[in-house]
């Protein structure tokens, strides 16, 4: 099992799209085991984006990524975190595989609505970073008939 750190970045809570890009995770059969809305500290910002700090695009990433809230989500499940990159599509939403969350909803390579962690040890990571306080850990009955016990 795992669990992975999503963000409905700036672009997406202004364009009413929280719902749609959440309602996907669920409907794929991933468990949402953490949700918040709030306006991240820049300080917050430059830890989740320290990877990039010597990009040319940092500077406007931070300022777009602090220009309003963002919804952090905490989803799980077997291969979370390989399953929600591909939900979620190529970083250039014009270039995105129609069906993604940014091949369907974007047209831009920094306005992309999304972030997702990338690998395992980005996830542990930024879930430390986002829910620090843990997330929520819950039986969920519809699980049972996404993945099958004995495959
Ligand atoms: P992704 O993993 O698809 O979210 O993309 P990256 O980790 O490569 O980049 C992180 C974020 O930096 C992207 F979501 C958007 C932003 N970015 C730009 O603004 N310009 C670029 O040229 C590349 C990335």
């Amino acid at each position: 099992m795992e669990t992975t750190l999503v963000l409905v970045k700036p672009d997406g809570v202004q364009r009413g799209a929280i719902g749609n890009i959440i309602s996907r995770f669920e409907a794929k059969g991933l468990q949402i085991v953490g949700l918040k809305l709030l306006k991240p500290a820049r300080e917050l910002l430059e830890k989740h984006y320290e990877v990039h700090k010597e990009r040319p695009f940092f500077g406007s990433l931070l300022g777009f990524m602090s220009s309003g809230p963002v919804v952090a989500l905490a989803a799980r499940g077997e291969g979370a975190i390989g399953v929600v990159r591909n939900l979620v599509g190529a970083t250039n939403g014009a270039e995105a595989a129609p069906g993604t969350i940014r091949g369907d909803l974007g047209m831009s390579k920094s306005f992309n609505l999304v972030h997702a962690s990338d690998g395992a040890d980005t996830a542990a990571f930024e879930l430390d970073l986002w829910f620090g306080e843990g997330t929520v850990d819950y039986g969920l009955d519809n699980l049972r008939w996404v993945n099958d016990p004995e495959a």
